[in-house]
């Protein structure tokens, strides 16, 4: 009954509702912060010396055309991640202060020829509050199905575009070559665009197979997001790089236009530096610091009654912990409140259901081993008084 007390108290609980950066901003300023995905670790030694040669690289790009440095950064990206068959045409890659600008320019253009989209359940909510934000009806693609069988034709014909994030954030689910086949196929036939956000790619060598030759031998209409901004500690200094097929028939270079005129030279030439020191051994150093995190967290918390890890072949820089019975906001404040550590509840990742993600927490692992461990600890010690 509208205006029961119960109503009131349920709309009031959605309305102070936070998304997911609202409670990553809440960490932002701690030391123990484990809630955000972007990547906080020290830089190794051959990152450090690159950042020494920032004042070069600022000479290099008041020097040279602006347009050198972005293709030799696109260039060093993509072929560090394996996308050996990425457009390499002029305005073929859009560069975005970040990826979720990309998405922001991917949401109008939708919204001008389409009113749904199918939507990975769950996902980061701010693609699907992006989407929305544009007037755009999400339906939930749930992620079991999608990686065991083919999309239902009717489903199909409700939708101008199905968008994927793979890896997923925060599953770590990756949509292998055969299944982006036949999506991108299924796509094809049904004049429905295809778009990928593959932002946490750099961590997972299944995800770097070459997308761009499955989409383009598809003959579907697609477009990807990729990010340069979970890899490496930069301060946040990275692109969201969009990409986009022929014959997309969307307005992203006018909406692009609307919003910007490009990153910064500097910023570009940042990224191609930290592209090639990855490409030179830096990148199986990441995934070797990734790995030996997320078995600190496993290992800290092994044994706490109830609690286990949904994603076991996760290697994104991101760990679900469930924990049981206990609620993930009820988990969280203690943590908070007791130890200084900010984590992240999972009820926003679900986007269409919020209720799925209540028993969940996610841990940021792009963090230094020290700070860490002592989130950790003060996670299994609250997990042991609840
Ligand atoms: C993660 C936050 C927004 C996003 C964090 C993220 N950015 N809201 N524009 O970068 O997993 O914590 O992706």
């Amino acid at each position: 009954m509208i205006g029961s007390k119960n109503t009131i108290e349920t709309a009031l609980h959605r309305a102070e509702e936070k998304n997911l950066t609202q409670w990553e901003f809440l960490a932002i300023n701690c030391e123990l912060n484990v809630a955000d995905g972007h990547a906080r670790q020290t830089l190794s030694a051959s990152q450090s010396k690159i950042v020494e040669q920032l004042p070069q690289l600022f000479v290099e790009g008041e020097q040279r055309p602006a347009e050198e440095i972005e293709w030799e950064a696109h260039q060093a990206y993509f072929e560090l991640v394996g996308q050996r068959s990425y457009p390499a045409d002029p305005g073929r890659v859009l560069s975005c202060y970040s990826s979720s600008v990309s998405m922001e320019i991917v949401s109008r253009s939708l919204a001008t020829s389409t009113d749904s989209v199918a939507l990975l359940h769950p996902t980061f909510d701010n693609i699907a509050d992006l989407l929305r934000g544009n007037g755009l009806h999400l339906v939930p693609l749930e992620e079991d199905p999608l990686q065991n069988k083919d999309l239902d034709p009717r489903l199909l014909e409700q939708v101008g575009c199905v968008f994927v994030t793979t890896p997923n954030n925060p599953s770590g689910r990756v949509l292998g070559r055969e299944r982006l086949h036949r999506l991108a196929a299924q796509c094809a036939r049904h004049g429905v665009v295809l778009a990928l956000d593959t932002s946490f790619r750099g961590f997972d060598r299944q995800a770097q197979y070459d997308h761009y030759a499955v989409l383009q031998s598809s003959g579907c209409r697609w477009l990807v997001i990729e990010d340069t901004g979970k890899l490496w500690p930069t301060l946040d200094l990275k692109a969201g790089l969009l990409v986009w097929s022929e014959h997309l028939k969307l307005p992203l270079y006018e909406i692009y236009s609307d919003i910007l005129l490009g990153v910064s030279p500097l910023i570009l030439a940042l990224i191609r530096e930290f592209a090639r020191d990855a490409a030179d051994g830096g990148l199986v150093e990441l995934h070797e610091f990734i790995a030996s995190n997320r078995k600190l967290v496993r290992t800290e918390l092994a044994g706490v009654p109830e609690v286990s890890f949904p994603d076991l072949d996760n290697r994104c820089s991101v760990e679900r912990v469930h924990l049981g019975r206990r609620s993930g906001l009820g988990t969280w404040a203690e943590l908070s409140r007791r130890h200084n550590v900010y984590a992240l509840p999972c009820r926003a990742f679900h986007w269409h259901n919020p209720q799925e993600g209540e028993h969940m927490l996610r841990i940021a692992l792009a963090r230094s081993i020290e700070p860490l461990g002592r989130s950790v600890r003060a996670l299994r010690d609250v997990l042991a008084n609840c």
